[in-house]
């Protein structure tokens, strides 16, 4: 929906209006150094700890399409129907599915990392996928296993977890979002052998790079047919973030207690990683006190598929899923954004402006009165530009003196589409006061687009 109010506007130091647009603040800006002027900086970030109280993280994560994650759902159940019926590890199956997330993280700017292992005598895969930017130095992941077992095609065991990340993953890139930490995505191989990739994959991590994993987030099995709504009991402040989600649902929660060495969240803990997750039940028997406050049928399996060749696209509860998928991205947001800093004044300008193909740069200005002194050095720069293809789109901050300051670089590799982001840049050495401009130039042709609305927050 395009922001249509026009001209510029100073909206009180917590706008609630301009807040659908803008993502957590705070957000640093990702290895772009400043234009001719210091670099950016990022905001200071502490130990895992929510960045927002849970209403405003859930302001700031976006909704994961449903019927994305079903459509990555058909997509794994028609390679185990191309590959003898499973998923399974060492089975073509297997890789076919490895190759397939890969190639939708390639084409959204992640940096994917196939690791292989052997197990049983076959060769195994974890896929690891980095989005650039945040601080190496604190790590958030978010891991499923890709395997099935090899009785079917293991939708929810566990493409359930595997498409719920993915897209998450894919809405990190379509926001381009840019927490204080580093995100991590991981795909396990033989977790059904016994959590061989993530063993493997921990065993062989330095220790001093395990130490920078603030937080592990396991999803396995996140769409059973007849849900339970368990989360694990392991990290506090990871249980605690998915209860403020469920809570905000108004949908309740149990603790997953028989979890502990049962999926790929264990190697991590056993290492010392914080970890979480969610899990909507496998082949224990839903009561009927449970099936009072969450529906569904007790005496009945939450899974009553589960390692079986019925574990097909139609054993899966879009309830729990879509919920499922939303609580992944609301974790991700939430645990890997910098600590929101308080918000002073806000300037906002609403009008579209169009960006020529390939053409000219244009500006949209805002004018801050009422100010002292100089600008911040973490001067927060929210902007909504709507553009296909936007590794087309550089854009600049350019301060009151004229110095530029760089947001967005181009790509060539870019093809999503849109810029929502925000951006801090220290702009300490410009005065407060004065017409600020940002600058946006389309550098190459075909795909077009407009500035939707930006904002400067002090
Ligand atoms: N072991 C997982 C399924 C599973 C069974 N119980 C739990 C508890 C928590 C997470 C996962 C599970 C599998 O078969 O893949
Ligand atoms: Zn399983
Ligand atoms: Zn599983
Ligand atoms: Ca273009």
């Amino acid at each position: 929906m395009k922001l249509s109010v026009p001209g510029v506007r100073r909206i009180p130091a917590v706008s609630s209006r301009f807040a659908r647009v803008v993502l957590p603040a705070g957000l640093a800006l990702a290895g772009l150094a400043a234009a001719t002027a210091p670099s950016a900086t990022a905001a200071p970030v502490d130990s895992l700890r929510p960045a927002q109280s849970a209403s405003a993280a859930v302001l700031a994560a976006p909704d994961i399409p449903l019927a994305n994650v079903k459509a990555h759902l058909t997509q794994l159940s028609s390679i185990a129907a191309a590959n003898g019926g499973n998923r399974a590890h060492g089975r073509p199956g297997y890789l076919a599915s490895v190759n397939y997330v890969k190639g939708k993280l390639d084409a959204a700017g992640f940096t994917t990392t196939v690791q292989q292992f052997t197990s049983s005598g076959a060769t195994g895969y974890n896929l690891i996928a980095d989005w650039p930017g945040g601080d190496p130095n604190q790590i958030v992941m978010a891991g499923s296993h890709l395997d099935s077992v090899t009785a079917g095609a293991g939708m929810n065991d566990n493409g359930s977890g595997s498409a719920a990340i993915l897209e998450t993953a894919l809405a990190v890139s379509r926001a381009q979002l840019q927490p204080a930490k580093h995100l991590r995505f991981a795909w396990w191989g033989a977790e059904e052998l016994g959590l061989v990739g993530s063993r493997y994959y921990v065993t062989n991590l330095p220790t001093a790079d395990r130490a920078k994993i603030t937080g592990y987030l396991n999803f396995d099995m996140i769409g059973s047919p007849n849900p339970g709504y368990f989360v694990y009991d392991d990290d506090p402040t990871i249980e605690q973030t998915f209860k403020d989600y469920y809570a905000g649902l108004g949908v309740p929660t149990e603790i997953e207690t028989e979890g502990d060495g049962r999926s790929d969240h264990a190697p991590f803990k056993n290492a010392g990683v914080p970890v979480g997750g969610l899990f909507s039940g496998a082949d224990y028997i839903k009561t009927a006190a449970q099936a009072q406050k969450w529906g569904g049928t007790s005496g009945q399996a939450f899974d009553r598929c589960y390692h079986s060749s019925c574990d097909t696209t139609a054993n899966i509860n879009d309830t729990a899923l879509d919920r499922n998928s939303d609580a992944v991205a609301y974790a991700v947001w939430a645990l890997s954004a910098a600590p929101v800093p308080p918000t002073g004044p806000t300037f906002e300008n609403l009008t579209d402006v169009a960006i020529p193909d390939n053409g000219a740069a244009v500006t949209s200005a805002v004018t801050v009165t009422g100010l002292s002194g100089n600008a911040p050095p973490t001067l927060r720069v929210s902007v909504d530009v709507r553009h296909t293809w936007r590794g087309d789109v550089v854009l600049d901050l350019v301060g009151p003196s004229g110095t530029a300051y760089r947001l967005k670089n181009s790509s060539s590799s870019d093809s999503a589409d849109n810029v929502i982001a925000t951006y801090t840049v220290n702009a300490s050495s410009e005065l407060a006061n004065g017409t600020w401009r940002l600058r946006a130039q389309d550098v190459a042709s075909q795909d077009t687009g407009y500035i939707n609305g930006w904002s400067l927050t002090f």
